[in-house]
């Protein structure tokens, strides 16, 4: 399949999640990536957490498919010299070490464009350039407490909480290939390369987005309507954690279903929509809430929202989470089964829309990984094995132009 971005090629100069997540998804619609390794060790996630003794981790091969592997050392001058002859023949450079470790490299941004100025060179770094923080080397968690989303997540008698989805990583990675597309879309029009960066704390933010909305609300009028603190509670000047509340003008909330004593994913979440309030009384047995004023809108609902939500937990009592929401659905109430990772790993309809894939390895044999989200009507994404560490080595240096001598040279140098 003729893929959208077959011919650009991406030297692919990240590890661990934020930046393999990018590269990832690029290589899965068709960009020549290939993985930068340091020899002999390459992206720590080879290693980490393990679950077979001498295969790739799972978190290696969930982020890195559809990639070629090339070890070099880049800090040996052979190495240095392999890595200017691929920047001259490569579209991208996408990267997410520490701060100034490219440049201590001897590959700044001035040095990057000086061997090709179409280059778009593109970076995560935790913190954008010229913020106070900017110094500081940073993972997951540490950009969920940085961008907001810790503050704003959990319960209110409880500390700040982070989310287990990867705002701080993927969601990163996700930003930036937004960036290097746009980049690529600039460089048709004028021929120039260019500099893309996105932080962590930034792309959590634009997350939280509506979090930052509810801050300028509340220092408008001094409380929040649709959370659990409205109107029993008291709010401070600052944003407080909602627990499951909803977080738009509709209320929700994570409720029990049959066997949750036992299950710990035995819940649904359900939604109030203002609109739906007729079909959520006939569907939970309570017809005589529709017209009642205490109920019948939205604003007389809320002082009682828990007692609503504790009578609807009466109605699950002796409902499985699927069969309740296939009783919901029918009156269309925004709602979802809790899904465990389990349940996901083995959804049928998660493995025929592909958003599930096996994947065969040649070392681990069958793995599971998360196929593309983003469909198109007219390609499919096929979804392969990450590679070996080094596994393309000689080929991208032969497709560079070195000579089998040269590049056994390299092997003995353990520049790659
Ligand atoms: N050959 C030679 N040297 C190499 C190399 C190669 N192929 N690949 C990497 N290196 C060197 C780097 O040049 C750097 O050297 P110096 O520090 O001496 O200049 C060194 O390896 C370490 O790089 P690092 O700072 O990126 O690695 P770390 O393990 O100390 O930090 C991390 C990891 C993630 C905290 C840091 O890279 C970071 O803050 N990245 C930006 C934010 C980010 O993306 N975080 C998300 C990671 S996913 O959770």
């Amino acid at each position: 399949m003729n893929l959208p971005l077959t011919g650009i090629k991406i030297i692919d100069f990240t590890h661990v999640q934020a930046g393999p997540a990018c590269t990832q998804l690029l290589a899965w619609f068709g960009a020549d990536v290939i993985k930068v390794e340091r020899p002999g060790s390459g992206d720590v996630t080879r290693n980490q957490l393990r679950d077979i003794p001498d295969a790739d981790a799972l978190y290696f091969t969930m982020l890195n498919s559809n990639k070629r592997s090339l070890t070099l050392d880049t800090k040996k001058p052979e190495g240095k010299e392999v890595l200017e002859r691929l920047i001259g023949e490569s579209d991208v450079l996408v990267e997410n070490f520490g701060p100034g470790a490219l440049d201590r490299m001897g590959f700044s941004w001035e040095r990057i464009n000086e061997l090709n100025p179409k280059m778009i060179v593109a970076s995560v770094k935790g913190f954008s350039e010229g913020h106070h923080y900017s110094d500081l080397k940073v993972y997951e968690n540490v950009a969920q407490c940085a961008g907001g989303a810790a503050s704003t997540t959990g319960f209110w008698d409880g500390p700040p909480t982070v989310s287990a989805a990867a705002l701080g990583d993927s969601n990163t990675g996700m930003h930036l290939a937004i960036g290097i597309l746009t980049a690529l879309i600039g460089r048709d029009k004028t021929g120039k390369g260019q500099k893309v960066a996105v932080s962590m704390q930034d792309a959590v933010l634009n997350l939280c987005r509506v979090k930052m909305r509810d801050q300028q609300r509340l220092e408008r009028v001094g409380y929040l309507e649709e959370y659990p603190q409205y109107p029993h509670g008291t709010f401070t000047d600052v944003v407080p954690r909602g627990g499951n509340a909803g977080g738009g003008g509709q209320p929700g909330w994570v409720l029990k279903c049959k066997g949750w004593e036992t299950d710990p994913n035995a819940y649904i979440y359900f939604t109030i929509q203002g609109h739906a309030w007729e079909p959520i009384c006939r569907a939970i047995g309570h017809p005589e809430w529709i017209n009642d004023p205490d109920y019948s809108t939205a604003e007389a609902r809320q002082p009682h929202i828990f007692d609503i939500f504790a009578k609807i937990e009466e109605w699950l009592a002796d409902k499985t989470k699927y069969e309740a929401v296939d009783i919901l659905r029918k009156f269309d109430i925004p709602c979802s089964p809790v899904l465990s990772m389990k349940e996901l790993a083995y959804d049928e309809s998660m493995r025929k829309t592909e958003s599930i894939v096996e994947v065969d390895h040649p070392v681990r044999g069958k793995y599971l990984t998360v196929g593309s989200p983003i469909k198109f009507s007219d390609m499919k994404p096929e979804i392969t094995a990450s590679p070996l560490l080094g596994e393309h080595t000689d080929e991208v240096l032969a497709q560079l132009g070195y000579t089998a001598q040269q590049i056994a040279k390299m092997h003995e140098a353990n520049a790659v």
